[in-house]
């Protein structure tokens, strides 16, 4: 089975990773992709973040790298997948993950949202945070891969 594993990534943390890391061990083929959240003001761009994934995950060779401008259902239905891949780290994902998983199954009637619990170890990372602390000098050398933390530290320098 081939799955959509969609978000921001803006950039891609261990917690990410995670997620791709078990899908890839679980399902024949994890597609993730970079999708536009609307209330999100990126640091890097579609293309910085898939160079980043790309990286982090080569590798997975059944892990492949996209990125799309519109809506999720319509990538789905344009590669042919009706699963959905989403991560939950606390309660406080649930209610903003529910709405989209009813909201995607209401577009298209077919397609189906699995989540995976967060490993312990990462259920307080968000790219948010890991990018909050970099800005202020903190350690975020253990919640993002190397190639990752200089790919901040270095658009913090451009600042
Ligand atoms: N542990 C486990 N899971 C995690 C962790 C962690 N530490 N961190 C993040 N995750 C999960 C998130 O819960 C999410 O499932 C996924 O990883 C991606 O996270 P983000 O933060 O990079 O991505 P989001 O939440 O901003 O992604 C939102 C989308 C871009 C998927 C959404 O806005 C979307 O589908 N946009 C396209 C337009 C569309 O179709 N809109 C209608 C939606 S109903």
């Amino acid at each position: 089975m081939t799955v959509i594993y969609p978000g921001s990534f803006d950039p891609v943390t261990n917690g990410h990773l995670n997620i791709i890391e078990r899908c890839s061990q679980k399902f024949d083929k994890v597609i993730v992709v970079i999708l536009n959240n609307p209330a999100k003001n990126p640091m890097f761009t579609s293309e910085e973040r898939k160079k980043l994934l790309q990286e982090v995950t080569k590798d997975y060779d059944n892990v492949e790298i996209d990125i799309y401008s519109g809506l999720l259902v319509d990538y789905a239905k344009q590669k042919g997948v009706s699963v959905i891949v989403k991560g939950l780290r606390a309660v406080s994902d649930f209610e903003y993950e529910m709405q989209m998983a009813c909201m995607n199954r209401h577009l298209e009637n077919n397609l189906e949202t699995f989540f995976l619990m967060t490993n312990n170890k990462y259920s307080f990372l968000s790219s948010s945070l890991v990018k909050e602390v970099a800005k202020f000098g903190g350690d975020i050398s253990r919640v993002v891969p190397n190639v990752v933390e200089d790919a901040i530290n270095e658009k913090l320098k451009g600042v």
